[in-house]
């Protein structure tokens, strides 16, 4: 039973340990099991375990706190973009990456956590958003990397996510992916216009983003499999469909092929194709920066999160007004004279 490990245990006399359901919670819990083997969706209003709840609201909450998050390193740079059309270009993904957060926080809302609680959270340090946002844009040249490498990574780990169980999540994930797609090309076609087009120093600056965003973006899978906690049972429940390495090693060969194409190098002298693992070996991955990332000390960490905090209290005066005004709107007409 994929449950059984769950955090459900209950007040009973004796050793205390042992989990209390009724003959009813364990029928649902049966039916829950099934469905899951079979591939099946789990809808808002079905019943699911308490862990299955959790995990999700955690990764879909933290996923929404990361395009939020994620929209301040390229936000930076719509004002300097070099041409009109790579401005609306700009802007246009930003927005997308705001309507993402949207879905993704309504996703996360089915499963019955209000938005206060989740931005609370986010805002408080408790919950976490991706890694690979704590580093600086410091080029125009980080915005095609970024479209290439971490949108590139954000699609390797998102579609699988089209499948993932829990059905309100796979289906905003749908559009997600569609207009990942397209973000993902723009960055990748801004790239090859300035190595083929591109000055000496356009070209230069191009490779110095690649070797600043290559090793944070295969971060972005996660830790390795046997580090990942909670890898394991988000793969019996349908939440994760593939480990973090293996997303990882298909990133990668896809990136070196994609590499050869624009010209650049990959920062990794140890990037070798393994006819055995079919597979490209690569160098170490420094875990111990992810973790320092990760656990609030990367570069941008404390500019990204006083960002985000004196957004949401300078945004009070609005929230406020559409509060009143929807108050009004809800308060029954004056009887016409
Ligand atoms: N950064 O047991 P694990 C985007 C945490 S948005 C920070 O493997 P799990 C984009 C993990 O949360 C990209 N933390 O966890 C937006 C866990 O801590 P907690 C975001 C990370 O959940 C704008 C602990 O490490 N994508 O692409 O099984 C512009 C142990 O890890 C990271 C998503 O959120 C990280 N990189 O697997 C451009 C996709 N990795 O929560 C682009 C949905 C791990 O136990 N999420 N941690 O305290 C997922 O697929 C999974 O949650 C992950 C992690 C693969 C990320």
């Amino acid at each position: 039973m994929y449950t059984q490990a769950m955090d459900t245990m209950g007040k009973e006399p004796g050793d205390g340990k042992k989990p209390v359901r009724s003959a009813e919670e364990m029928q649902l819990e049966q039916r829950f099991d099934a469905r899951i083997d079979e591939g099946g969706f789990i809808e808002a209003k079905d019943w699911m375990p308490e862990h299955y709840r959790k995990t999700l609201v955690r990764q879909i909450s933290q996923h929404a706190h990361s395009e939020i998050v994620g929209m301040l390193p390229e936000g930076n740079w719509i004002t300097r973009a070099p041409t009109l059309k790579r401005k609306a270009i700009l802007l246009a993904k930003v927005q997308d990456e705001a309507g993402h957060g949207l879905y993704l926080y309504s996703a996360a809302e089915t499963l019955g956590t209000s938005r206060d609680q989740m931005v609370d959270a986010l805002h408080s340090g408790r919950a976490k958003y991706s890694s690979i946002f704590n580093y600086p844009t410091l080029t125009w040249a980080d915005m095609g990397t970024i479209g290439w490498l971490v949108d590139g990574a954000a699609i390797m780990n998102q579609v699988p996510i089209c499948r993932c169980s829990y059905a309100p999540y796979a289906r905003a994930m749908i559009r997600i992916c569609r207009e990942e797609s397209f973000h993902q090309r723009q960055g990748f076609e801004a790239l090859l216009t300035m190595m083929q087009h591109g000055t000496e120093a356009q070209k230069a600056m191009v490779q110095d983003a690649v070797n600043r965003w290559w090793w944070p973006s295969i971060m972005m899978f996660g830790p390795p499999d046997d580090q990942s906690p909670n890898s394991a049972q988000s793969m019996r429940w349908g939440i994760k469909r593939f480990s973090n390495d293996d997303l990882r090693a298909k990133f990668i060969d896809a990136a070196v092929e994609q590499a050869k194409v624009l010209g650049v190098s990959l920062p990794d002298p140890e990037l070798k194709w393994n006819e055995e693992r079919q597979h490209h070996d690569h160098g170490a991955i420094d875990w111990s920066e992810f973790w320092r990332v990760v656990g609030g000390d990367g570069p941008c960490n404390r500019e990204r999160l006083g960002a985000r905090v004196k957004a949401w209290e300078d945004g009070a005066w609005v929230r406020d007004a559409a509060l009143a005004h929807a108050a009004k709107r809800a308060e029954p007409a004056p009887l016409a004279a």
